[in-house]
Formats: C-alpha cells, sequence, structure tokens
C-alpha cells in the first residue's frame, strides 16, 4: 500500500506515521504460522522431557508461549528473527505490500538493516534472567547504530502480530523532536540504551495501541520506548528497518542485504539459505569479536 501525500507530509511534519490495517492477515500469518509451528515442536521437546506438564495447545497465539514459560522458559530466547531465522520471517522482510509503503519514503533502491527484530513480549518476570526483556527505556533509532549511519535516512517500520495495548507494553512516542540529530545516550546497567535526562525532549509522550495489521513508520530521531508487560497476553511484534542501498547500517558486524532494487533487480537476496547462513556467520565471529553494539559509555543503575 502506497502512502497517500497526506501520510508523506504527516510523517514529515510528526515524525511518525501510523498506517491502521497496512497490512492484511495474508501478509503476516505465514510468520504467526511459523512462531506457532516452533513453539509447538517445542513445547512437546519439553513435556517429553519433564520440563513442562501441559502442551497449552488450543491456546491462542499470544498467550501459549506464556503459559508455556509459567512452566519452563528456555523457548524464550531461542525466538528472535535472527536466532530462529525462519523461511517466512525472511520472506516477509521483502513483503511487497510492506516495501510499497517503505519505498515512498527510502527510495528505489532498498537495504533491509540487520538491526531487526521479533519480539515476544511476556508478562513481566516471566522472561529468563539475562535474556532481552523487550521493556526499551527512552531512546532514538539513531542512538543504536554506529556514527557512520548518522548522515543516513533509516526508517524503522513497528508492527504488532497481536493486540499492543499500554497494558501489555506497547509502544511511546514523542512526536514531533525529530531534527536534533543524535542525542546523547548511556548504557544504563539493568535497564538499557537511553537518553541522558538532560536531551530528554520535555514533550508530552504519545502511547500507541495498535493491532495486527497496522505499521508504524518512525523517524530515527523520535524518542520512543515500552514499558512493561503487566498483563498475562504476550506482545508480539517485529520492528525492521530499510534504507538506501549503499548506506552504512550502523552495525557492519551483522547482515545486511538488497531487498528491493528497480536499478539492478538481480541484486535482490531472494534466498533464505544464504540470509540464514550470513547470519550463523555473522553470530559465529562477533561470539569471539565481541563488537561493541552501541557507541554510549556503560553506567551503573540508578
Ligand atoms: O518493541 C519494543 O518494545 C521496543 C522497540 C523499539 O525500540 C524499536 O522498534 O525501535
Ligand atoms: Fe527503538
Amino acid at each position: 500500500m502506497k502512502p497517500t501525500q497526506q501520510q508523506l507530509e504527516e510523517f514529515e511534519a510528526q515524525g511518525f506515521l501510523v498506517v491502521r490495517g497496512a497490512l492484511a492477515d495474508a501478509d503476516l500469518d505465514p510468520v504467526i504460522e511459523e512462531y506457532e509451528a516452533h513453539i509447538d515442536r517445542r513445547a512437546r521437546q519439553l513435556q517429553a522431557e519433564g520440563k513442562i506438564s501441559e502442551l497449552h495447545a488450543g491456546a491462542p497465539f499470544d498467550q501459549r508461549l506464556a503459559l508455556i514459560c509459567r512452566q519452563c522458559n528456555e523457548i524464550y530466547p531461542e525466538l528472535d528473527i535472527m536466532r530462529l531465522r525462519g523461511r517466512a520471517s525472511f520472506a516477509f522482510l521483502g513483503n511487497d505490500n510492506l516495501l510499497d509503503m517503505v519505498e515512498a519514503f527510502v527510495g528505489p533502491e532498498i537495504t533491509c538493516s540487520p538491526i531487526q527484530h521479533i519480539r515476544p513480549k511476556l508478562p513481566g518476570g516471566l522472561a529468563p534472567r539475562g535474556a532481552d526483556p523487550h521493556v526499551a527505556p527512552w531512546h532514538q533509532d539513531a542512538g543504536v547504530t554506529w556514527e557512520d549511519a548518522d548522515p543516513v535516512f533509516i526508517l524503522t517500520v513497528w508492527l504488532p502480530l497481536s493486540p499492543a495495548r499500554p497494558e501489555n507494553g506497547c509502544l511511546q512516542i514523542i512526536p514531533r523532536t525529530h531534527g536534533t540529530g543524535v542525542l546523547a545516550h548511556v548504557i544504563r546497567a539493568g535497564q538499557g540504551t537511553v537518553i541522558v535526562d538532560e536531551q530528554m525532549p520535555d514533550a508530552e509522550p504519545l502511547t500507541l495501541p495498535m493491532d495486527k495489521g497496522d505499521v508504524l513508520l518512525l523517524h530515527k530521531e523520535i524518542p520512543h520506548r515500552s514499558t512493561s508487560n503487566r498483563s498475562d497476553t504476550v506482545r508480539w511484534s517485529m520492528d525492521l528497518r530499510y534504507q538506501p542501498t549503499g548506506t552504512p547500517t550502523g552495525r557492519p558486524f551483522h547482515p545486511e542485504f538488497v531487498v528491493r532494487s528497480r536499478a539492478n533487480p538481480d541484486s535482490v537476496l531472494t534466498e533464505w539459505s544464504v540470509w540464514d547462513r550470513l547470519w550463523a556467520e555473522a553470530q559465529a565471529k562477533a561470539a569471539v569479536d565481541k563488537p561493541r553494539g552501541h557507541r554510549w559509555k556503560s553506567v551503573p543503575a540508578r
């Protein structure tokens, strides 16, 4: 779905655009089914190993993982997109309905950034210690790249796979605050990469409840956060980033790929197995090299 001129102007002015019902079930269900199949297979293994007593096979997508994790949360760290690396998830990165929207902002030569996630945000306290609980303090996505990407237009695309609500930790943003460049952040122990207090814009946050099919397009200088999940459902979401081909992603140690090209269609990566291998190799190398993800200094918890 191509955005209208009015929607493009709204993004320019507000620094974000929510397109309601932009994607159909046919776009998203293959990803959901891929995750359901993985969770089902792993639940059966956990049951065979005596780690869970119930499969919760009839539970809806936004509840089953939480019900399983209440007994054993071993599945949880396997689920982000670069860990599970499913075929349907890869195919979705190149979804035409999504890219038609992205192209209006990024142009016809589009690279898919490796800064991408599928996040099952569990009810508070259920995620294993040390795993990402998908609770993000106030930050700009401009703050999660290396400096080389600072001049680059990188579009964040955030979309829920199940209802995202204030009580399960939907996104909050501070509209109309783009144009600042990169604000100073710190890496705060126990919290993550967060804008320093002095640079936090003094403006009212906007809470963004969203449903499956809705898509948020976000300028990389808009501060945003999400709080913990106080419900008993799982807030399933994807966040992806797209940018003009040939520009640095700010994550050189993870694999980017050309996802659409009008000038050179042969350059588009359509082979799932190549994407799968690139991630596997990058993770093996990063485990040894331990590259810095973010540029900021670490500070203690407060
Ligand atoms: O999904 C979340 O809770 C945080 C996501 C985020 O910071 C992003 O998509 O850039
Ligand atoms: Fe973010």
